[in-house]
């Protein structure tokens, strides 16, 4: 076969994770469960505290489809949490209505201990997240691939120090280079956490699973190297050796010209790319490598329909003719009218390169 022939896909996301070029070019959307979706409003009012939502297999499964069913996309992301697992071993957190995200913080002082990982092993939190992907391969269309995800761990300690969202992250990047032994030990235990939950996924059925490093931006190269590129290595080589030809995409948002670095290190089938990446570099030095995810700006779902047709077919045209999977650069904003992302998925289906 042709390098780039085009492939009659029976599940598009996975061909394209296989270095292939699907018919219609496959897509979903960071984020396609949430706020936007009237239904998703109407669920979340049965739980007051997210993490509840999380937690309840048949709520999390319903929500994960709710997009699935409106817009029709090549893959659902399982509906949970990166902050499930900092909760599962034993943190205090929760979400604060118009705040965020809220966690007792850790210091340098109290450590995350190494037995916090026994909490994991007989978990019913984290059980119930599995439950919920055994509840959605059940209902989930032929041609559709079930995404399961973990924060990466520089992303997941972020929250963790910082106790929450932080504009400065002084804590953590204090603590990681004033401290680097110490912080090590931490992020060791966080990395078998993260490596954990992920093969609990892929058992449970989810087929591909993404690191979000939503937080690798604001390291400088060294720290990406070994907070960011490391780590991740380190929990590709666990679940590869549970799961082989499970296929990995990764997600280091922010990392700017460390993404060579990143691609050439982790062996991952597919990166995610934020929309601060340049579609033409990115098109000649990450595609010619590895299948791309992205990276359309979410802020075009806000603008009018031809200015989001014009962005949308320019990047297309960059990444359309290889190996590559729709998506944003970062998630579908809260304000969007559903109405938009039905139009995005239409533009995107309709695209032919010339
Ligand atoms: O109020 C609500 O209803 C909660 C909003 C919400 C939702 C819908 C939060 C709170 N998390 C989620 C779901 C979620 N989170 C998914 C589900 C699947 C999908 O994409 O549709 C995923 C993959 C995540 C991952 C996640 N959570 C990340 C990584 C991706 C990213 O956005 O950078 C991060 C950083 C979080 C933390 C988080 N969860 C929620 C909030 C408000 C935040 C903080 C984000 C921040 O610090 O700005």
């Amino acid at each position: 076969m042709d390098e780039n022939q085009k492939v009659l896909s029976r599940k598009p996301i996975l061909d394209a994770l296989d270095g292939k070029v699907p018919e219609s070019i496959p897509i979903w959307l960071m984020r396609q469960a949430g706020r936007y979706l009237p239904e998703y409003r109407k669920i979340r009012k049965q739980k007051k505290s997210f993490l509840d939502l999380c937690y309840s297999p048949k709520l999390a499964a319903e929500i994960t489809l709710q997009p699935i069913r409106r817009f029709g996309f090549d893959a659902a992301i399982l509906f949970s949490d990166i902050l499930v697992l900092p909760d599962a071993l034993g943190q205090k957190v929760w979400f604060e209505e118009g705040v965020g995200p809220r966690l007792i913080p850790v210091s340098p002082r109290d450590q995350l201990n190494p037995a916090a990982l026994d909490n994991l092993y007989n978990n019913d939190k984290l059980e119930s997240v599995y439950d919920a992907i055994r509840i959605i391969c059940k209902d989930l269309p032929a041609s559709c691939t079930l995404i399961g995800f973990a924060g990466g761990p520089w992303t997941v300690a972020t929250y963790m120090i910082e106790g929450g969202t932080s504009r400065g992250f002084e804590k953590i990047r204090h603590w990681s280079v004033a401290d680097p032994t110490s912080f090590e030990k931490f992020m060791v235990v966080l990395i078998e956490a993260t490596s954990l939950h992920l093969i609990g996924q892929i058992e449970a059925g989810v087929e591909a699973i993404q690191i979000f490093d939503s937080h690798s931006g604001i390291l400088d190269e060294e720290g990406f190297e070994k907070w960011i590129v490391e780590p991740t290595q380190k929990i590709v080589a666990q679940v590869r050796n549970h799961f082989p030809k499970v296929p990995i995409i990764g997600f280091p948002r922010g990392a700017g010209t460390n993404l060579l670095s990143y691609i050439n290190q982790v062996e991952v089938q597919g990166v995610g790319l934020d929309q601060y990446v340049s579609c033409k570099w990115a098109a000649e030095n990450i595609q010619s490598v590895l299948t791309v995810q992205g990276n359309l700006d979410p802020i075009y779902l806000l603008s009018d329909i031809g200015t989001l047709n014009r962005k949308t077919r320019e990047t297309l045209s960059h990444f359309g003719g290889n190996p590559y999977i729709f998506n944003l650069g970062h998630g579908v904003i809260k304000e969007t009218d559903p109405k938009t992302v039905e139009f995005l998925v239409k533009a995107v289906r309709d695209f032919e390169m010339n």
